[in-house]
């Protein structure tokens, strides 16, 4: 299985090289325009990271867990900027 370094790795990809900016990155991945992303919309999101269908399901549970700051469920951009951050200063 892929270690959490290397999915990072791979979802600081997606948002780095397909995207000007993290909040182009969210806003594209916002495909209901609520402001928020949740488990399904980070599911496609790992998709284009090329994460393995079979780990999605479970990998987004963990980043929505270790992400979620506010405990609704879903990343709210401040989050996704704080988890941006994170996944930038771990995968150096
Ligand atoms: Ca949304
Ligand atoms: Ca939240």
């Amino acid at each position: 299985m892929a270690s959490k370094k290397t999915i990072l790795k791979k979802i600081q990809i997606v948002i780095t090289n397909h995207f000007d900016t993290p909040e182009a990155a969210f806003d594209f991945f916002d495909k209901n325009g609520n402001g928020k992303l949740n488990k399904k919309e980070i599911v496609k999101l790992l998709k284009q990271a090329e994460i393995s269908g079979f780990i999605r399901g479970i990998v987004s549970t963990k980043l929505i867990e270790g992400y979620d700051k506010d405990g609704d469920g879903y990343i709210n951009w401040k989050e996704f900027k704080a988890a941006v951050n994170e996944i930038n200063k771990s995968t150096k």
